[in-house]
């Protein structure tokens, strides 16, 4: 007899002196019922994540120029407000029950994409209380708020049904043609 059985046969000894038969069955049922049912458990699949295309003229979503809930995003360049992206919308739509106000600030991006500008209009999102989520304050080419044509910072929520200020969009409006 080698070592290997000398310990097999102890331990099976030391077993059966120490479980009656019926114990045996049960915790052994308990095992296999248990082992059953571990394939039934919800798993993260990682999988299930598809990896996201970049929109048409658009960076990739995983950089931060591509991403629209990042103050980064190329959009965002001269935006002074909470990103409607995080507060229940899109970059380019409000969030629900919030109307979008027509009178607007632009501003002017360089898409990394193609390398061109484009004008963006940064339309405030109104008629709910302030987001709070996501401020971004980017401000390429803002000017005190005396110049008020030129300022970002300005409640944008006029001629709108409420003048409460919720957040803001980015929508492209055009290729800037002059510098
Ligand atoms: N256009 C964004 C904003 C709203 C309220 C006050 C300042 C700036």
């Amino acid at each position: 007899m080698t070592i290997i059985d000398r310990w097999f046969a102890r331990t099976a000894r030391r077993l059966a002196q120490h479980t009656s038969r019926r114990s045996f069955l049960a915790r052994f049922g308990v095992a296999i019922a248990g082992g059953a049912a571990l394939p039934l458990l919800p798993v993260a699949r990682p999988a299930g994540a598809a990896p996201r295309e970049p929109a048409p003229g658009e960076p990739d979503p995983t950089s931060p120029e591509g991403d629209p809930n990042a103050c980064t995003y190329w959009r965002y360049c001269a935006v002074d407000g909470f990103l409607s992206s995080c507060c229940g919308g899109t970059h380019t739509s409000c969030p629900p029950g919030t109307e979008m106000s027509a009178i607007t600030w632009l501003g002017t991006c360089r898409n990394p994409a193609d390398g061109k500008d484009y004008v963006i209009s940064y339309n405030d999102c109104c008629g709910k209380d302030i987001c709070g989520r996501c401020f971004c304050q980017r401000n390429e080419g803002d000017k005190p708020v005396y110049y008020t044509h030129k300022s970002n910072d300005i409640n944008w929520c006029m001629g709108t049904e409420s003048s409460i200020y919720n957040s803001t969009v980015a929508v492209v409006v055009g290729v800037a043609t002059e510098s």
